[in-house]
């Protein structure tokens, strides 16, 4: 096996979402010194710069979506990028935008697990649970249904997104931080038999043994993909994200939580997305992000670093 290479896939749109910005993040996050901080961890780092895709018409629901054919048009190109990067054996980081592009980039992982003979293991850190459906949702922004799409529940051009419809199924997820999900939400979760590590759930057994349940059986066939919603960590750490939820983890969770995951040495992607520069201070969301992406990559305060 040669050198590890990881492609930095950018997808500025915020066509998902409720708030107009989250379509700056990938140049945040470049700006924020990314590619730079893990090509200093000695990682091999190539940036194919960002995707193209319609512009935000910023319309209200048509039949309980929001700009659904956007959506569409957006997710297919990150689908094919991503899957593109898998096949050459690169490790994608898609830079987003909002959470609606995890339809793209998880269909395209599933893909590549199934082309693999792997097994498929998506690590869902967010405040929210982005279960709905157009019968439940309070806003029609289809950043709050792309786990419900993934599994089958959504709109025909966005649940056969890939090669196979549903592109995957409830037990692969493990969701963690969770502490807002909508009423109607609440029963498609539990009827899904989601499992959900929320908020209530670190608070009581922290986020060591949080992490231990959510990491168990992953093993050396394994790919795990992190999704990584930037509102999953506490408002007070990272403002710059359009919904922010008070009570989520704070700096050292965030950090233990990413250093586990880094631990069983299975990481074959990621998604950053929400990051909101129109809300941020100075970059500070950003900046964090870099550095809880660092732990991800395997930074930590003992073990040497690459020369
Ligand atoms: N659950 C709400 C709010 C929401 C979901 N994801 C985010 N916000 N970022 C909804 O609109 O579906
Ligand atoms: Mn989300
Ligand atoms: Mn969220």
């Amino acid at each position: 096996m040669g050198k590890q290479v990881i492609a930095l896939v950018g997808v500025p749109t915020d066509i998902g979402a409720g708030h107009r910005g989250a379509s700056m993040g990938p140049e945040a996050l470049r700006v924020a010194q990314l590619g730079e901080k893990l090509r200093r961890r000695g990682l091999d780092v190539v940036d194919r710069g960002n995707l193209h895709g319609p512009m935000n018409p910023w319309q209200p629901p048509e039949n309980g979506y929001r700009h659904l054919s956007e959506v569409i048009a957006w997710n297919t190109a990150v689908h094919g990028a991503i899957h593109h990067e898998l096949q050459a054996g690169r490790l994608p980081i898609m830079l987003g935008g909002d959470h609606c592009l995890a339809i793209g980039s998880i269909s395209a992982v599933a893909r590549h697990c199934r082309e693999q003979g792997r097994k498929l293991r998506v690590l869902w850190l967010d405040a929210h649970a982005d279960f709905n459906t157009s019968q439940v949702t309070p806003s029609g922004n289809i950043h709050g249904m792309p786990v419900a799409c993934l599994c089958g529940t959504g709109p025909r051009e966005l649940v056969e997104i890939g090669d196979q419809a549903p592109a995957t199924s409830p037990d692969v997820f493990r969701q963690i931080g969770i502490r807002s999900v909508d009423e109607g939400e609440k029963r498609l979760v539990r009827e899904a038999k989601m499992d959900i590590y929320d908020m209530r759930h670190i608070d009581e057994v922290g986020m060591k043994r949080t992490m231990e349940e959510a990491l168990e059986g992953v093993d050396a066939d394994t790919h795990l993909h992190v999704s990584f919603d930037v509102d999953f960590l506490d408002p007070s750490i990272a403002p710059g994200v359009g919904t922010t939820v008070r009570g989520g983890p704070t700096y050292r969770e965030a950090q233990l939580c990413m250093e586990m995951i880094a631990d069983t040495g299975r990481l074959g992607s990621v998604d950053i997305v929400e990051l909101n520069p129109a809300y941020d201070k100075r970059n500070q969301t950003a900046k964090l992000a870099v550095e809880l992406v660092e732990s991800l990559f395997g930074k930590s305060t003992l073990m040497r670093g690459p020369d």
